[in-house]
């Protein structure tokens, strides 16, 4: 590696540590370097707390001629803080490298034009691949305006996701179902049907990762769903898509979106409401919808090495776009990547 991609990546890995407390802001770090020894680093902790530029730069007394690497374009707006492309200037910063730009409109090349406006060396795309992969909702949601789909299922060997009457039989193992809670971390959203919801009676909250809980949608056309579920007695918001029915009980809302075209215009809210990722959980009606109906990003299978003989088949997917989990007993797993898949 050179000495650039060094850096690089050990912003990145910063980057990571914001885990599932970051969503829907992406995963940044930032290291600051002089002549081979670093001098400061940090990274986007929280959501709505400091970004990264902001605590790599916290105990540096004299950064001047040093080179900064950020794994995103240092931002050019005032948001929450003042913008990171001014810090890096009023730190007299000679170099700064950059992995991937930021395509959020609040920023989007600003933040390099300030910087090179100020007579600032950048350089940009340094493991941008790296970049693009860790930040991939981020960047799909800003670079379409549409949020980005997560499918995530579980099924026996034999490609059965449920009892036949809608039981709910346990296909995961203590690893997969951290993985679970770490992917509802990392999406702003979380969706089920009525009749997972029905069947279920899940709370889709984060609890077996560190991170906060995604906001829980549930597409229940009729408005079928039963009162005493824990989705409409704890104390989260639920968000409850139907045809006709608008109403709001404390922070449980029915929304109508009308039954023509019920599932674009649920998109066409998730837009106009800013959401940027929404891991859907199932059932298999809900997920082979949303793969006839809408175009799916991410497929994450989570296959159990025990047959059931019968019961609810799984959705008809294309297991080489698929990323695939195998699980066994003892907490074994494999992980299976489809031909188009993300790492
Ligand atoms: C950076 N460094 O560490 C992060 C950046 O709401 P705010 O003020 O936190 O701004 C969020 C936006 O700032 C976010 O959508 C993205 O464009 C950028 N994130 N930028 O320079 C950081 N987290
Ligand atoms: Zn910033």
């Amino acid at each position: 590696m050179l000495t650039d991609e060094i850096w690089m990546q050990r912003a990145l890995d910063l980057a990571q540590l914001g885990g599932g407390f970051v969503v829907p802001n992406p995963w940044v770090g930032c290291v600051v370097v002089r002549d081979g020894i670093m001098l400061g680093e940090g990274y986007h902790a929280h959501y709505g707390g400091p970004h990264a530029e902001v605590r790599a730069f916290e105990g540096i007394q004299d950064a001047s001629g040093s080179t900064a690497y950020v794994s995103l374009e240092p931002c050019s707006h005032t948001g929450k803080t003042p913008p990171c492309a001014n810090l890096l200037i009023k730190h007299q910063v000679q170099r700064v490298v950059i992995c991937n730009l930021d395509p959020n409109p609040l920023v989007a090349g600003q933040g390099v034009a300030k910087l090179q406006a100020a007579g600032i060396d950048v350089q940009i795309g340094v493991l941008s691949e790296k970049g693009e992969l860790i930040n991939r909702r981020f960047f799909y949601y800003h670079r379409n305006q549409r949020s980005y789909i997560t499918v995530k299922y579980a099924s026996s060997a034999d490609q059965f996701i449920a009892h036949s009457n809608g039981h709910a039989q346990v296909f995961s193992n203590a690893i997969s179902h951290q993985l679970v809670h770490r992917l509802r971390a990392e999406h702003q959203a979380i969706l089920v049907g009525v009749n997972t919801a029905n069947a279920d009676n899940p709370s889709l909250t984060t609890r077996s990762w560190p991170g906060n809980s995604p906001l829980r949608f549930v597409l229940d056309p009729q408005a079928r769903m039963d009162d005493n579920l824990v989705l409409l007695q704890d104390e989260f918001p639920t968000y409850i898509f139907t045809y006709s029915v608008t109403k709001s009980v404390g922070n449980k809302q029915w929304i109508a979106l009308g039954s023509v075209d019920y599932l674009k215009t649920f998109m066409t809210y998730c837009q106009e409401n800013s959401i940027q990722s929404i891991l859907i959980e199932g059932g298999a009606r809900t997920i082979e919808t949303f793969m006839q109906e809408i175009e799916v990003q991410e497929i994450i299978h989570i296959e159990s090495n025990e047959a059931l003989d019968s019961g609810i088949a799984a959705p008809h997917i294309d297991e080489s776009y698929a990323k695939k989990y195998s699980v066994g007993s003892n907490n074994s797993w494999r992980i299976q990547l489809g031909k188009e898949n993300l790492a």
